[in-house]
């Protein structure tokens, strides 16, 4: 479907490139990735592709890229997940990422902005700060309670990026609490408690079946290795946690 390449700059302990690889498969377009681990993050990234030096970071077009190569500054390219989701729903209408409905179109907005302003924040304070766990279960319900009410995703059934939005952050939540031994100074047991919670209480049943439905599709499938995530996890969790003292 994409007629310029697309060049992805990636690190899977990140929720955010995340985002846009589950976008790109489940539009089917074709994308290379060039990914790093965010502990090890190489001088040249900051120096020759992306000042912020944050991932992912999306260039459209242009001849294939190695790592270490500038992009050349003629190309189209862009930071921030959020964005690149829409650039890319913008720029294959017909994978249909975003419902043509302005009204839906809108909803995905707002749906975005609660995982930037209610979920991500209880998943930081839960996962690096020891806020308490109950702040990221008031968080899920507040997730939940956005989903159309019995199947489907976020906009009333079809996927979208909305959906890309939330996921990947979820399931860091859901890995971070699998980790054994756990990785923040949680109180022995708690981590496990809460997951129980989340993956078996009837108070979540519906984020159950949501991420059911979720894994389900093959974009998922195909972007998701929990065991390769895991064994990231701990070191960039640690340098993530020394920054924030
Ligand atoms: N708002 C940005 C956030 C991107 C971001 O914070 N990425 C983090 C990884 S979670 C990063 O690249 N950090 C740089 C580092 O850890 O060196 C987005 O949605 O793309």
């Amino acid at each position: 479907m994409a007629e310029k390449r697309i060049t992805l700059y990636s690190s899977e302990e990140s929720p955010y490139p995340h985002r846009v690889t589950l976008a790109l498969e489940e539009a089917n377009i074709p994308y290379d990735t060039i990914d790093f681990e965010l502990v090890d993050k190489p001088n040249w990234y900051k120096e020759k592709v992306y000042p912020t030096a944050l991932v992912p970071y999306l260039v459209y077009g242009g001849p294939k890229l190695q790592p270490g190569d500038s992009p050349s500054p003629e190309l189209p390219q862009l930071g921030e997940s959020l964005v690149i989701l829409e650039f890319l729903a913008d720029t294959f209408p017909s994978a249909r990422l975003l419902p043509a409905d302005s009204f839906l179109r809108a909803k995905a907005r707002l749906f975005c902005r609660a995982v930037e302003e209610t979920y991500n924040p209880a998943f930081v304070g839960t996962c690096f700060k020891q806020a308490p766990m109950e702040d990221l279960c008031a968080a899920v319900e507040h997730m939940q309670g956005l989903l159309p009410s019995d199947t489907g995703f976020a906009l009333g059934g079809e996927w979208s990026i909305a959906d890309a939005a939330f996921l990947p952050i979820f399931l860091r939540t859901l890995a971070f609490l699998e980790l054994d031994p756990p990785i923040s100074r949680l109180a022995p047991g708690v981590a496990a408690e809460v997951l129980a919670t989340l993956r078996e209480a009837p108070r979540f049943a519906r984020m159950q079946r949501y991420l059911e439905e979720s894994m389900a599709r093959p974009s998922a499938k195909k972007t998701w290795d929990p065991a390769s995530f895991k064994a990231k996890a701990a070191r960039h969790f640690e340098a993530a946690q020394a920054e924030m003292k």
